[in-house]
């Protein structure tokens, strides 16, 4: 499957809005594997489908987390969480797409997880610096992501657990789990440069 071939698939799923944010997705998780390597045709099919799930009726998605081999807790979570995890089942069950790097981009782009693949740091940084978002603070992430991958999702994450916790949201323990696997990277780093 080819890049336009998925957009023709994604497109009648989305409204407008999503659709446009989706291409640009796709648009700077190419550009970020330019600059960090990493395949780029994986970056196409994980960027073009990542948010396939999200219009589904939150019903719906419930009954794909029960029926299928995805963690249950997730239930007890934010019906946002959702749309990831199913939607890696349902490219699956729907256009054959296997591979387990890119499901796995798919499934983790909103939490992230511990020991993300640089497919899943490409999908998750991509989704979060696309020209369409303006969070506080993205301009810096979106400077950082040019010349470091790890702390750039680092940034990304240390903007929106904050967030999540003054808007009164539980957090997903793999959005922790992220942000511990990206702080030791942090870490590792600056013990490197002897700074640590
Ligand atoms: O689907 P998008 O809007 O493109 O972006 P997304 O999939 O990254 O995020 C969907 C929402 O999920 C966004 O408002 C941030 C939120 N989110 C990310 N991590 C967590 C979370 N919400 C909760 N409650 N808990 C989390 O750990
Ligand atoms: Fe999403
Ligand atoms: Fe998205």
């Amino acid at each position: 499957m080819d890049l336009n071939e998925a957009l023709t698939y994604v497109e009648p799923h989305l409204k407008k809005a999503r659709f446009d944010h989706t291409i640009r997705v796709v648009e700077t998780a190419v550009q970020l594997t330019g600059l960090h390597g990493g395949n780029q045709k994986k970056a196409e099919l994980a960027g073009a489908f990542h948010d396939y799930a999200k219009y589904r009726p939150t019903e719906e998605l419930k009954r794909w987390i029960l029926k299928e081999n995805l963690p249950k807790d997730l239930l007890s979570f934010h019906y946002e969480l959702w749309h990831g995890p199913v939607g890696s089942i349902l490219v699956e069950r729907e256009y054959g797409i296997t591979d387990a790097e890119i499901k796995f981009a798919i499934r983790y782009h909103t939490t992230g997880r511990d020991n993300m693949s640089q497919l899943e740091k490409m999908i998750f940084l991509a989704d979060y610096i696309e020209p369409g978002r303006n969070f506080p603070g993205v301009d810096k992430v979106r400077e950082v992501a040019q010349t470091n991958l790890n702390e750039a999702c680092l940034m990304a994450l240390q903007n929106t657990i904050p967030f999540l916790m003054s808007k009164n949201q539980r957090i997903y323990p793999d959005t922790f789990y992220a942000y511990n696997f990206f702080m030791k990277l942090h870490d590792h780093e600056q013990e490197e440069r002897g700074n640590g």
